[in-house]
């Protein structure tokens, strides 16, 4: 069975994102939601350089945890079979390969943006053929940092980015927006259960969390099996990051 239609590919192709609204029903959110947990109870043996906080010093200000795939096999499961595998099958049109499934958050008030950036920059495949993923585990709108993408921007190629200092979310679009970027760019208001998809190359950004609530989602990344990681430029790329964040005493 299809897990899209044939009108939802040629959107996400045109536009370079797509928003599939209640993807995953209530006891799918629940049941992510207490594998979550159970990651969370063990947060103390994980690596720093896989678990950030806005606030170090601070737990409650956590907000992200990478590589979930190998912390439960719930995880596991979750990218790399059923309905979330599939649907990366029918958008990429070949064979995925599950790389990383995130959890994110924006911590009420403190959450901070997201810089404007293509996860493709950083993946340094060849040719750049990959698509993240991104469940909303509650309600998401302006107040608390939805996603904004910039539609049809996939079509323009990779731009330069620089270092931020967002943790997390390190690299970001030199000289964005570029005029024409603010009209193009949509805000998505999401529910539970909602998932937006995007390709490697499509700019997306989120705000700060300005809200009282949290912001919670789980990220989804595949590559193409096409596609080849320059190897030896990510593993320089990521140990440098490492070694900044050190230095910085971020992580
Ligand atoms: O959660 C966010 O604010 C951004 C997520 C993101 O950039 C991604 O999943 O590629």
């Amino acid at each position: 069975m299809r897990a899209i239609s044939e009108e939802q590919i040629t959107a996400f192709q045109a536009d370079g994102y797509l928003h599939l609204p209640r993807y995953l029903d209530e006891s799918a959110i629940d049941a992510t939601k207490q594998a979550l947990k159970k990651v969370m109870d063990q947060i103390n043996t994980f690596r720093s350089e896989e678990i950030y906080y806005e606030d170090k010093e601070d737990p409650a200000s956590l907000k992200q945890i990478q590589h979930l795939e190998n912390k439960d096999d719930f995880f596991q499961q979750l990218i790399s079979t059923g309905t979330v595998y599939e649907l990366a099958q029918e958008l990429l049109q070949e064979e995925p390969i599950p790389k990383n499934i995130q959890y994110f958050n924006k911590p009420p008030k403190t959450g901070s943006a997201t810089p404007a950036h293509q996860d493709g920059y950083y993946f340094m495949l060849k040719p750049c053929r990959a698509l993240t993923m991104w469940l909303a585990l509650e309600e998401v709108d302006e107040s608390n940092g939805c996603i904004s993408y910039v539609r049809a921007s996939h079509q323009q190629g990779l731009r330069e980015h620089q270092r931020t200092k967002t943790l997390g979310f390190s690299q970001g679009i030199t000289d964005f927006p570029r005029p024409d970027e603010e009209e193009r760019m949509v805000k998505i208001k999401a529910q539970p259960g909602d998932l937006l998809v995007h390709d490697a190359i499509t700019i997306h950004l989120a705000d700060k969390n300005r809200s009282s609530r949290s912001r919670k989602a789980i990220g989804f990344i595949y590559y193409a099996a096409s596609a080849k990681v320059d190897e030896a430029a990510h593993a320089a790329y990521q140990q440098k990051l490492v070694n900044d964040l050190r230095e910085e005493n971020k992580i």
